[in-house]
Formats: C-alpha cells, sequence, structure tokens
C-alpha cells in the first residue's frame, strides 16, 4: 500500500509521489479530512486545498502541471514523526499503568497481610492467659533433682515456660514438623511418626488419634494425614509455612469464620500439593514464622544484633534487650533473655523474592524441630539440668542447609528482603 501526496512541494525528497499502483490510495480518497497545522496557517492556499480533498477522487493520477488546485496528503516524514510521538505516548502510558499496578499489587498485599495480622495476633495473645498443665513426669523429674528449694521453683517456672512455648508451637505450627512434633519423613509423608509433646500434660488425652494434643492440634494432625496421603514429602514441605499460615488463620482464628474474610484470588494452591495458601498481589504464597527472632524489624528486638545466645550466663546486650522489651509470656521471668516476638507474617514484594531465613528448605532428620533446633544451637546450655529434658527456646540458632551456616530465623539473607510487605511494618504487636 503506497500513500499518495496530491500535494506538491518542490524540492522536498520525502514526498512520496503517487506512481501508478492498484494499491495506491489518497487518504482524500476515503472523503477524509485531517487538519494540517502548517499549511492551515501559513499556507492559506494549502489550508482551502485541503478542504477541497473531500471531493471524490477522479482517477486522474495528481500531478504539478493538474490545473487544478492541489490538495494536501501526507509526506512520509510527518507520518513517521506522528508514528513516533503516538509510540513515545503509548509507552508513557504503560510506564504509568505499569507502576500503578505494582502499586496497586503492594497495596492489595497490605490490606491481605494487615488483616492475617490483626486475626493471627489476635489468637496468639490468647496464650498468656492459656491454662497450662505441666506434665507430672517433667514435675516428678524436678522434684527428683539435687536442686535446692529456691532453684526447684525456678526450674518449675521454667519447665511451665516452655509447656506454654509448646502449646504454641502446636496451635500455632509454621512448619509441619510443628505439628508432628517429628520431622516429616523424606519420602512418604504419610508414614510420618507424631510424637507427644514433652512438657504438657497429656493424662486422658492419649491414643492414636490426639496423642497428647489440645483438640486444635489434634484437628491440625487429621487435616496433615489428609494432605500427606496425596502428596510427596517435597511438595509437602514446599510452602510449608504458607499452608500453615492458612490452617492456622482458618481453624484457629475469627471464630471459625476468618476464610470469609479473603476473597478468591487471594487463596491459591501454588504447588498442588491439596493445601491452601494465601497469595500476596503477585500470586506468591504469604509466608510466615511464628517466632523470628533474628528479623530486622521495627517493633522487634533483632537477635543479630545482640551477639550468641548463652543462657547460663546470658551477655549484657541480650540481658537490657530483654530487661526493656520482656517476652509477656514469661511471666516469671523464667529465661532472663527473653524478648518479646511479634509473628512474622511477609510477602516477598515486588522483587518477588522472600530472602528471610526460615528452615523451610530443611529436609529429613535435619528439619527444623523446635527441639532439635535447640539441641544443635551453640552456646546453649541447660540452665537447671533437668535429665536431659530439651530447652523449648525460640531464640536457638538453626543451621541453614544452604551453606550450613547456625543462623537465627527471620535472618535476611540478601537485600531481597528489603521490599517485602510484611506486618512488622504496620507498627502494631
Ligand atoms: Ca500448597
Ligand atoms: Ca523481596
Amino acid at each position: 500500500m503506497r500513500i499518495v501526496s496530491g500535494n506538491t512541494v518542490e524540492g522536498q525528497e520525502s514526498r512520496v509521489e503517487g506512481q501508478k499502483s492498484d494499491f495506491g490510495f489518497r487518504i482524500s480518497d476515503f472523503g477524509l479530512r485531517v487538519f494540517n497545522p502548517q499549511s492551515a496557517i501559513c499556507n492559506p492556499q494549502s489550508s482551502r486545498s485541503s478542504r477541497l480533498a473531500a471531493r471524490p477522487f477522479s482517477g486522474t493520477r495528481p500531478s504539478t502541471l493538474d490545473p487544478r488546485p492541489a490538495h494536501r496528503g501526507y509526506t512520509l516524514v510527518e507520518l513517521l514523526v506522528v508514528i513516533m510521538i503516538i509510540g513515545i505516548l503509548a509507552a508513557l502510558v504503560l510506564g504509568v499503568a505499569a507502576v500503578a499496578g505494582e502499586t496497586a499489587r503492594e497495596q492489595h498485599t497490605r490490606h491481605v497481610v494487615e488483616r492475617l495480622h490483626t486475626l493471627l495476633t489476635d489468637f496468639y495473645g490468647t496464650f498468656k492467659t492459656r491454662r497450662v498443665k505441666l506434665n507430672p513426669a517433667v514435675e516428678e523429674i524436678i522434684a527428683n533433682s539435687n536442686l535446692k528449694p529456691a532453684e526447684r521453683g525456678q526450674a518449675l517456672a521454667q519447665a511451665r515456660l516452655y509447656a506454654l512455648r509448646e502449646m504454641m508451637l502446636m496451635e500455632i505450627p509454621d512448619r509441619w514438623s510443628d505439628v508432628l512434633l517429628n520431622a516429616v519423613p523424606t519420602s512418604n509423608p504419610s508414614s510420618a511418626i507424631a510424637m507427644q509433646p514433652i512438657y504438657l500434660d497429656t493424662t486422658g488425652t492419649s491414643g492414636p488419634v490426639t496423642l497428647g494434643r489440645t483438640p486444635l492440634a489434634a484437628a491440625y494432625l487429621r487435616r496433615y494425614a489428609q494432605i500427606a496421603a496425596n502428596t510427596t514429602s517435597e511438595k509437602l514441605l514446599e510452602n510449608q509455612s504458607a499452608e500453615c499460615l492458612y490452617m492456622v488463620i482458618t481453624m484457629a482464628c475469627g471464630d471459625g469464620e476468618a476464610r470469609t474474610l479473603f476473597g478468591e484470588s487471594t487463596i491459591g494452591d501454588t504447588d498442588g500439593d491439596g493445601a491452601p495458601e494465601f497469595l500476596d498481589g503477585w500470586g506468591h504464597p504469604i509466608s510466615f514464622l511464628r517466632w523470628a527472632p533474628g528479623f530486622d524489624s521495627p517493633i522487634q528486638q533483632n537477635a543479630n544484633l545482640l551477639g550468641d545466645l548463652d543462657i547460663k550466663s546470658p551477655n549484657q546486650a541480650w540481658t537490657s534487650a530483654a530487661a526493656g522489651d520482656h517476652d509477656p509470656y514469661d511471666v516469671f521471668r523464667a529465661n532472663a533473655f527473653a524478648f518479646r516476638l511479634v509473628p512474622l507474617v511477609y510477602s516477598a514484594g515486588r522483587d518477588e523474592a522472600y530472602g528471610i531465613r526460615n528452615a523451610e528448605q530443611l529436609v529429613g532428620s535435619n528439619q527444623y524441630v523446635a527441639w532439635t533446633g535447640v539441641r544443635d544451637a551453640t552456646k546453649v546450655s541447660l540452665k537447671y539440668q533437668l535429665n536431659s529434658l530439651p530447652l523449648l527456646l525460640p531464640y536457638a540458632k538453626v543451621k541453614d542447609p544452604a551453606d550450613g551456616a547456625l543462623v537465627y530465623l527471620g535472618t535476611a539473607i540478601d537485600g531481597t528482603a528489603t521490599d517485602n510487605v510484611h506486618n512488622h511494618l504496620l507498627g502494631k504487636r
């Protein structure tokens, strides 16, 4: 298709001369008239001729010798300029739209994270008043120990704190091993062996189904069995914290109505293992750490700034951090070094990378189980020797499978966590 210019400007090389062609046409053929400011303002004759352009085309090839008034079409340069301008405008519009889209995604994510935060922290707060009954076997161990009476009291307070943490761990799991109190097997997740809690009293609740669990923890265990029956261990461990978060929010929060607060676009099963996750604005699972002592937070202490924890004689940094903002669940101050921890709900953000150590990738016997984590930690030792009863410390380091480093959970891996949308940004605790 060629475009024929009906107007002749001498010496204008870019003019497209109307050659004889089956496909040749003039814009004026279609009765179109487009305003050309140059010809309208500077060239009254051209303006007149363009007004005449609406006349039907006679079929005769226009020529400079043609006595009829020539009318103005478009030069190639003009068309190219117009196309270029349209291109620039389109790029600008698309750029603005892309930025607006990112902002909308981020805004949406913030709303979802805030809703999850509200539901989760409401439930988390209930543990301040939960009744915890200590396992009689643990009481017996303490009673039969060679501790002095005052130390015995402290040991009991410590054991009660661990029992409470055990309950929090089982009722607010952030990995499947919290539900099992044992590692997920490397293959065939249905063959998992669920363990009984150590510190919590299991009297009257023993049996193959509950295994000393609270009704909620037992419901999670049944949920695990349903999911494990239809997937592989690899799939099950993928996005496990997001899946546990979904389970906790929908089964334990908002009087069981929490699910109705989230739209369909906010829920998905990105890895197809049958366990849903809450999704951020970019369609990625919203991740979760119940305790993230190494997180760089505006509302929580960062264990990375306090050095290694020696629980027999915690350093000044640890004790002053804990004194300023003590763990509200440790009412008897059984752990002098325990500072307040706020559950962490986080989206990977715009760069779609989480960038946070969460021990999610640990497999087999290396899998993070709170007790195992403590046993693996460096410089953590028992203050009161309770016949090798494990400590249940959220502040213990775990071994990261990527580089074997002992790290506090929640520690940033690289710079990709800085754009994460997380609940600590809300400034609420
Ligand atoms: Ca899933
Ligand atoms: Ca990120």
